[in-house]
């Protein structure tokens, strides 16, 4: 979403009286959900965890339980805050949509998620181009009970804290990192039906995705390389052409501090070189399931 629109929102939601503090987190506004919220929430909610039974990590299925996710309404995120603090440290916070790029990794590097508020309307069940409280609170805070997943989480906002800071073309590889892994990660679990699971939010809270990646013969995919995947474009309109998957949180944890923050050192080395395309299949990949490339658009990649 583009930094404009982002901030046409933001005024938005401040002329609706939601008044946004300097780090962009306000109350989050309970009395402002209606009846089709609630239900809205319930209805996605039970939808994907009967889906991902067997298909995502278990970590992930374990943290919405214990967070107490599986409830018919939307959740309050101070509830929910209070039992993710005494398992790893971090709370959530409501934000109004998308924020800053420095704010957002600024709440990362002190263990904060900034959770959207807003829940999508019913006729946005299946897909809505930017992330609700859906996306972010079912998709991305379940994770974080894992104490190896919530310290990759933040070591990835000190390091893009201190890149941003340093150099605006930081922003792309670091899009790049979060996009193959946070958003549309795999891990490889040997037994499991396609020998991978998922533990990627835009993954985990989209009907079609949660079946795609891991069932489909059509994408790519890949073992993870952090520097593969620093220089490979992705898809925002469509499902990936290509999972990266990783062996363990502990490999991500390694990608996403040290490894990143030492390619952030000097980004025009990676930046220089050639991108890759989203389908793209390299002579050094290690490829776990070469995509058929069935239904793909060619155009498009960012
Ligand atoms: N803001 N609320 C919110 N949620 C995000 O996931 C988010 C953001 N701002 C910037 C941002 N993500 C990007 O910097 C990352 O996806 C790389
Ligand atoms: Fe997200």
């Amino acid at each position: 979403m583009a930094a404009a629109a982002a901030t046409a929102k933001l005024q938005e939601q401040f002329d609706a009286g939601l008044q946004t503090r300097p780090d962009f987190t306000i109350d989050q506004p309970l009395a402002r959900y209606g009846a089709v919220d609630h239900a809205v929430w319930d209805q996605l909610y039970r939808r994907q965890s009967a889906l991902l039974a067997g298909r995502a990590s278990d970590a992930f299925l374990s943290g919405a339980q214990s967070l107490g996710l599986n409830v018919a309404h939307v959740p309050s995120f101070e509830a929910v805050s209070e039992r993710l603090m005494p398992a790893t440290g971090w709370r959530i916070v409501a934000v109004p949509g998308l924020v800053p790029d420095r704010i957002f990794f600024e709440h990362l590097a002190n263990r904060r998620f900034p959770v959207t508020w807003w829940m999508r309307r019913p006729d946005q069940l299946d897909y809505l181009q930017e992330p609700d409280c859906f996306h972010d609170l079912f998709g991305h805070v379940p994770l974080l009970t894992d104490p190896v997943f919530a310290d990759a989480i933040r070591a990835y906002g000190q390091a893009a804290l201190a890149a941003h800071a340093r150099d605006a073309r930081a922003l792309t590889l670091l899009a790049r990192l979060y996009w193959y892994t946070v958003e549309f990660g795999l891990m490889r679990e040997a037994g499991a039906p396609h020998g991978v699971k998922i533990y990627g939010a835009g993954i985990v809270s989209s009907k079609g995705e949660s079946l795609y990646s891991v069932e489909s013969e059509a994408p790519n995919r890949i073992a993870f390389d952090l520097d593969r995947v620093l220089r490979t474009r992705y898809r925002i309109d469509t499902f990936q052409k290509t999972y990266f998957v990783i062996e363990s949180f502990g490999q991500l944890f390694e990608a996403l501090g040290e490894g990143v923050a030492a390619r952030l050192a000097d980004p025009a080395a990676l930046l220089d070189g050639p991108a890759f395309g989203a389908g793209d299949v390299l002579a050094g990949d290690t490829v776990l399931t070469r995509g058929t490339g069935a239904g793909w658009l060619e155009d498009g990649d960012v």
